[in-house]
């Protein structure tokens, strides 16, 4: 498979959408060829996880909930994705940048009748970057409802303030080494609502999904809600996390979620550089 056009363009309706609501729904941008390709990907990746790979919650059934990321290195069917699937254009466009690289993929995979609900955050206070000109392309592999699908409250990416983030390090079960305990309440001044308890306040959004579908969401977006799984339903989901014009490397002092410091360092990124190496290679530009 190569780089080829896009089924149908990226609208300036939804270019608008992403940029006012920072998140869009894109039905059937991918075929069924790239959905097959990253579930036999998934498939060899839970096979061979990285030591970053945590479960998430283990009920008293044994339904889990599964996560793991930057899998791309080990993985050649996300490496396909990432170099030759129309998720970079997608990205490029949506966040009018004139360049796109990648940063990490990652995996969030529910067994059928998993309960487990991703709880409400956003990602950019946790990453080892920082800029607005960020994005998530979410792709289930598995149709999925808009009451179990990711959830996103609309425009709240706009907000300049930091959120006192949840703490995902102690989600685990397994009393593997905690990624991240960092306390976000020692820069963050707001907790984040408590917007389960009245979605409907705060406009939250998602979407009824097929394969082939996708999201894409800024990566400050307020985000979560997504599980509660019917018992027969499970929920395997593939991202892939873009960067456009206006991010640098950020090395924060509070903990970094997943924490690519080190090899950053090692690629010999430093802070404040512009996103480059093999690491977080260029993969789109504007024609
Ligand atoms: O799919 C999920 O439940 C969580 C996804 C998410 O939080 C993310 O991609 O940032």
């Amino acid at each position: 498979m190569s780089a080829a056009a896009l089924p149908r363009v990226v609208s300036d309706d939804e270019i608008a959408a992403f940029a006012r609501d920072g998140v869009v729904m894109l039905p059937q941008m991918f075929e069924p060829q790239w959905i097959d390709l990253l579930r036999t990907g998934l498939d060899a990746h839970r096979a061979k996880p990285t030591p970053r790979a945590r479960i998430w919650d283990r009920d008293a059934e044994g339904r889990t909930m599964f996560w793991d990321s930057m899998a791309w290195h080990d993985v050649p069917a996300y490496q396909e994705f990432v170099f030759n699937s129309r998720a970079a254009a997608i990205a490029g466009q949506l966040m009018q940048s004139q360049r796109v690289h990648f940063y990490f993929d990652a995996v969030f995979v529910r067994s059928p009748g998993s309960q487990f609900q991703t709880p409400w955050h956003q990602d950019e206070p946790y990453w080892s970057v920082s800029g607005h000109d960020t994005c998530t392309v979410w792709m289930p592999l598995v149709p999925v409802k808009a009451a179990n699908a990711l959830a996103f409250v609309p425009g709240s990416h706009r907000g300049e303030a930091v959120l006192n983030q949840p703490d995902f390090g102690v989600l685990n079960p397994d009393e593997k080494p905690d990624i991240d305990r960092s306390d976000f309440s020692a820069v963050a001044e707001t907790d984040i609502p408590d917007i389960s308890a009245d979605p409907e306040a705060f406009g939250v959004v998602s979407w009824d999904m097929q394969p082939g579908d996708c999201v894409v969401f800024n990566s400050r977006i307020l985000h979560g809600g997504s599980g509660r799984l019917a018992p027969n339903d499970d929920l395997r989901v593939f991202t892939s996390k873009w960067l456009g014009d206006d991010v640098r490397i950020a090395f924060r002092d509070i903990g970094m979620d997943p924490d690519f410091s080190d090899v950053m360092r090692q690629h010999g990124l430093a802070h404040g550089d512009r996103p480059g190496t093999s690491l977080l290679p260029q993969v789109w530009e504007q024609p």
